[in-house]
């Protein structure tokens, strides 16, 4: 909520929502001279301004450009947008006829013309009409002769220059509004058409973010999100969960996204007359100002509305009809209001849960539907995917489908040789892409698809690896790209490329194939869009081998230190490389060789780099091996829907996917180190709300805790590291062991460092 004071005094009404653009008239407020000009920005929670509810961090202050506005007493009507509104009435290849419809305010007595002129995008005139202003709304219709289309591979624009001049040919205001001449249309059974050519969407949805600043990204950092995007290859925005900065509306004209712009009405709704008119002012305001641009092809409602309501519960049968009611009739009233603002785009809406159930719940409203699936993350199995298509084409035969949200979450700190759901790695972040891209391409009515984020997020009420962050995005938070950003791209990208994509991981870490081999044999997955790919370790070759599905892999013998990748693709036409160094810490086979410190993600098959701490690396768990090291007893904790480790945030500690996973019922753990002086720390936090635990640990025999009860010593989920100094001596190794007074025992993470 906005409130505006000129010199102490309130100007108009309190403008509501925090997403889209307005104007004050402050002409009769100012005066000669200084003026104070006080707003105030409010975005207490209110129960009649949308949004109620969301998986991103309501930020609040003045983020978007504010202007003072200059202008004569007759000009371009600046409610919301500029006042001028073009369509496209008809394209053929010798001509498109433009329709350009103008609402100006006529304040005076003065005489005006109307001059608009089409001009093509090195800014020659191709058109021109003048007429007498005489009324506030004024059409007219102009022809471009054989007229460039705006495409997404080649985003012509022309411009539409639309001038107020008075009787002496003097300019008195002008608009300036982008004109992609374009067409298409949406098929049920075939998908999206653009210029009559078919055209699959692939993109990514998009949160105005960043690390350290919120919502106040400056226009470059919009504009910088945009180059990223079309660095990638793909062709599709939704612009999620509201409307965004004007930046990034210009970039997806000039870069030629196909974009589904939205305002936020997110999870739930009121049901008042007053969150109606509020959802509604914001529709306008949003199509208001971005009519013009090429790049919307359709104006959504909604997100995920038919949510329960958290009074779901509380209320009787009654309620419950009244709201469902009230949400039906909510959406019908939207889509009209949309479709009555634009008749020329589509309507859409987004939906979370099954076909049948929102068809039968009559919430099916919009041109186009779009569902929110996380096969292999919130539900299911990717495999799934196949049959909910089916399911929706059945139910909802005459309505364009598009999957508006895929994504699993990943951090750049995580990665593993075996992942799975829920491990935040960067290999499980690829497979969930790979078959979600696989399932949208395949599937001939599936309009397309959109990842969910483009970036991590900031998210209050998230738990995942990053507390409060959504790690769901292709790039971080401060666009270091994931891997998956590499797939995508060697997936969509039409010029040779090739990628070695782990560029975040650069401190890895294993163990020695055999006894004194000096090396440790890992994979390395790179991603290509040829057809085969050589790649070089510290300037060896390892061979060609095969792309098949945009990946290829390799047999790396990493070795202490620095290892030095280079990836190349030649052919006649081209020659593509890329390389990464990796620094290796190559961990003895015989531990008895053991000279630096280990550290082990107890219950987990990742590895995780400390970003804090230089990157140092902790090697996944291993059962005990014989003159290495690993647990005896215990298994990997699994949470109540079977998923290894827990996603619920750990206090005190940075290190979050450390202390989230964990060994439970636990014997022992072994260290076949040499003699000498260690330290050791053991890494703890109590998983389980309301679990009594009690054990003991003792190391070489010597009790070191007695009746350890992390919830009641220190609350659960709290991070809790505990370090001793053991002297091995006798060849005996190190053995902790752990005994259970009540409960199972635990173990989060351990280190060993030889002191002397
Ligand atoms: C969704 C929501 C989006 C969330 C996302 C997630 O379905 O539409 O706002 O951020 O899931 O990551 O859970």
């Amino acid at each position: 909520m906005t409130e505006l004071w000129i010199n102490g005094v309130a100007v108009g009404k309190k403008h509501i929502g925090g997403y889209t653009p307005f104007t004050y008239d402050i002409t009769n407020f100012i005066k000669d001279g200084k003026n104070l000009i006080a707003v105030r920005v409010d975005n207490t929670h209110n129960e009649n301004i949308p949004p109620l509810s969301a998986d991103f961090t309501f930020f609040g202050g003045i983020y978007r450009d504010v202007l003072i506005i200059q202008k004569g007493l007759s000009h371009f009507d600046l409610n919301y947008g500029n006042g001028i509104f073009i369509n496209i009435d008809r394209i053929d290849r010798d001509e498109a006829v433009v329709h350009i419809k103008s609402n100006v305010v006529l304040d005076d007595e003065k005489k005006y013309s109307i001059v608009h002129y089409i001009v093509d995008a090195n800014g020659k005139t191709v058109c021109t009409k003048k007429l007498k202003l005489d009324r506030k709304e004024q059409n007219i219709e102009l022809i471009v002769k054989r007229p460039i289309l705006w495409d997404v591979n080649n985003p012509y624009l022309y411009k539409v220059i639309s001038t107020i001049e008075d009787e002496s040919g003097k300019l008195v205001d002008e608009a300036i509004n982008p004109l992609g001449i374009r067409n298409f249309h949406f098929d049920a059974d075939k998908g999206f058409y653009l210029n009559g050519r078919r055209l699959k969407l692939i993109g990514v949805n998009r949160h105005q973010d960043y690390k350290g600043k919120g919502n106040a990204l400056s226009d470059n950092i919009h504009r910088y999100d945009l180059e990223l995007m079309k660095e990638l290859g793909i062709n599709c925005m939704r612009i999620s969960h509201y409307p965004q900065d004007k930046a990034v509306l210009e970039m997806c004209d000039r870069l030629g996204f196909i974009c589904f712009e939205e305002i936020p009405i997110i999870n739930r709704i009121n049901t008042t007359k007053e969150f109606e008119n509020n959802c509604k002012s914001q529709i306008k305001e949003m199509i208001y100002r971005d009519y013009n641009h090429p790049c919307i092809v359709a104006w959504n409602s909604s997100n995920e509305i038919t949510v329960p309501h958290p009074n779901k519960n509380k209320w009787n049968d009654e309620q419950n009809e009244y709201y469902k009611k009230s949400l039906r009739n909510l959406l019908m009233e939207l889509e009209e209001y949309i479709s009555k603002l634009d008749p020329y785009r589509k309507s859409m809406i987004v939906h979370c849960y099954t076909p049948n159930e929102n068809h039968e719940l009559g919430y099916h409203q919009g041109d186009i539907i779009g569902y929110n699936k996380y096969f292999g993350w919130y539900e299911g199995d990717f495999n799934d995917l196949y049959t909910f298509f089916d399911d929706f084409h059945k139910v909802e035969p005459n309505k364009p489908f598009f999957v508006t949200e895929f994504g699993a979450g990943a951090d750049v700190r995580i990665h593993s040789f075996n992942p799975t759901i829920f491990d935040h790695s960067e290999e499980y972040q690829i497979k969930f892409l790979k078959e979600h891209l696989k399932a949208i391409t395949s599937t001939e009515f599936v309009v397309g698809g959109t990842w969910w984020n483009l970036v991590d997020f900031n998210s209050e009420f998230r738990n995942d690896v990053i507390p409060h962050i959504n790690e769901k995005g292709l790039l971080t938070s401060d666009r270091r790209k994931k891997a998956s950003y590499y797939y995508l791209k060697a997936f969509l990208c039409n010029k040779p490329f090739v990628s070695i994509p782990t560029k975040e991981w650069k401190n890895r870490g294993g163990i020695e194939d055999c006894f004194d081999a000096g090396y440790c044999t890992q994979k390395v997955q790179v991603f290509a869009n040829v057809d085969e790919v050589e790649l070089l370790h510290n300037g060896k070759s390892l061979g060609v081998s095969k792309v098949n599905n945009n990946i290829a892999e390799f047999d790396v013998k990493f070795i202490e230190g620095e290892n030095f990748l280079e990836l190349k693709s030649t052919d006649k036409d081209f020659f593509v490389k890329d390389f990464i160094k990796v620094d290796f810490d190559l961990f003895p086979f015989d531990f008895k060789k053991l000279d630096k410190q280990l550290s082990v993600n107890c219950g987990s098959y990742c590895f995780v780099n400390d970003d804090m701490e230089n990157d140092n690396l902790w090697l996944p768990d291993q059962e005990y091996k014989k003159g290495q090291f690993g647990y005896i007893g215990g298994k990997y904790y699994k949470n109540n829907i079977g998923i290894i480790g827990t996603t619920l945030n750990i206090f005190n500690t940075n290190l979050n996917p450390i202390y989230q996973t964990q060994l439970v019922g636990l014997n022992e753990y072994r260290f076949d180190v040499p003699n000498g002086q260690y330290e050791i720390t053991l890494n703890f936090a109590e998983l389980i709300d309301d679990y009594k635990r009690i054990f003991n640990v003792s190391i070489n025999g010597k009790n070191v805790i007695k009746e350890l009860n992390l919830s009641e010593m220190f609350g659960v989920r709290s991070a809790v590291s505990e370090r001793f100094n053991v002297d091995v001596r006798d060849d005996d190794g190190i053995i902790v062991s752990f005994e259970a007074i009540e409960g199972e025992t635990i173990l989060n993470g351990i280190c060993v460092r030889k002191i002397y």
